[in-house]
């Protein structure tokens, strides 16, 4: 990395990063952020980013699910509140996401489980249209923009995609190689003017401005069903308590490797699971 036009993602770099808490500050003074994700089959990815996005330190949150997962999330996560269509109360009575209400929240984290469902699309319209302020976008948040390609335009400047190789694909087409896939990633980045977070053992960030992060942390261990949504949520709660996007991008994807790094140590990588790094961020945060 010495000879390397890109910079390493490391303790020292984050240490600097995370803000300390004011003693006398309120839940007000850490942002309001709203989750937009789960489906049916798939609420288990809507707890894990708002658990993830609680544990990052955000001073309130709302999740926007649909009617069938509504008593799941308030059950799973009490710190939360909760919207859902207008069939809150029937179970299994749709899959709707009420599109949050911009004037609200500080930021919108979309995506996780939210499954491939026919009204995405026009949800991701009026999201983009409403509110202009930096977002996280994963999962079937990006398969959505993928399939309908003008949304990539329409994204707000400054948000952070977080697409595994796969979605990252599906966006902007096959590379042939990890290299090509950096020089695309910055490319589109700067085109956008959005930070693309590629994730994976040495996750790469490319910044609209040119520059270009790889994180450090972070084991194999993490290779398990969820943890990408983990990473959703811490990065929607910096967000919330306005850390820079690019700083929200960086100290995220640190931090979550790095309660990746203790919880393996503290289990092992085989058995690790995504909640593990949603109960090892408090150790992470300490360890910086
Ligand atoms: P393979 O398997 O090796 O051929 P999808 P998803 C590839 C939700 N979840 N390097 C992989 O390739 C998510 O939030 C819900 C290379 C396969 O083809 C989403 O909303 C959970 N290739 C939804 O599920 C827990 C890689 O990508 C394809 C790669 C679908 O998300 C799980 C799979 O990607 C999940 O998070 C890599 N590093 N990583 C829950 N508990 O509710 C992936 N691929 O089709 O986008 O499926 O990532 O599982
Ligand atoms: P997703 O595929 O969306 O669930 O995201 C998986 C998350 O786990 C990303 O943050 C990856 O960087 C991380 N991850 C997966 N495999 C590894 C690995 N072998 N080493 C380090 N991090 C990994
Ligand atoms: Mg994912």
């Amino acid at each position: 990395i010495q000879d390397s036009p890109f910079e390493l993602i490391d303790r020292a770099m984050v240490s600097q990063m995370v803000q300390s808490r004011n003693p006398f500050s309120h839940k007000g003074d850490y942002g309001h952020a709203a989750i937009v994700a789960g489906s049916y089959g798939m609420m288990g990815a809507a707890v894990l980013c708002a658990r993830a996005c609680l544990r990052s330190g955000v001073g309130k949150l709302t999740c926007h699910v649909p009617a069938s997962g509504y008593n799941i999330m308030q059950i799973s996560v009490p710190e939360a509140m909760c919207k859902t269509g207008e069939n809150a109360n029937s179970a299994g009575a749709g899959e709707t996401h009420v599109s949050p209400e911009m004037d609200k929240y500080d930021v919108i984290g979309i995506g996780p489980g939210l499954g491939a469902h026919a009204g995405n699309s026009r949800l991701l319209y009026s999201v983009f249209e409403q509110n202009r302020r930096p977002m996280v976008i994963d999962a079937d948040g990006l398969n959505t923009v993928a399939g309908d390609k003008t949304l990539l335009g329409k994204i707000p400047p400054q948000s952070i995609l977080t697409p595994h190789p796969k979605e990252f694909e599906r966006l902007f087409g096959k590379t042939a190689n990890d290299y090509d896939r950096i020089q695309t990633a910055l490319q589109k980045a700067a085109e956008y003017n959005l930070y693309l977070v590629l994730k994976g053992r040495y996750t790469f960030i490319a910044s609209p401005d040119g520059k270009g992060y790889f994180n450090s942390s972070g084991n194999a261990g993490m290779a398990s069903g969820g943890t990408g949504d983990v990473l959703t949520g811490i990065i929607t709660g910096l967000l919330a308590q306005k850390y820079p996007p690019q700083q929200a991008a960086i100290a995220g994807v640190f931090l979550h490797g790095l309660s990746g790094d203790l919880a393996a140590a503290y289990t092992s990588q085989p058995s690790l699971i995504a909640s593990d790094l949603v109960d090892f961020l408090g150790q992470a945060y300490q360890a910086l």
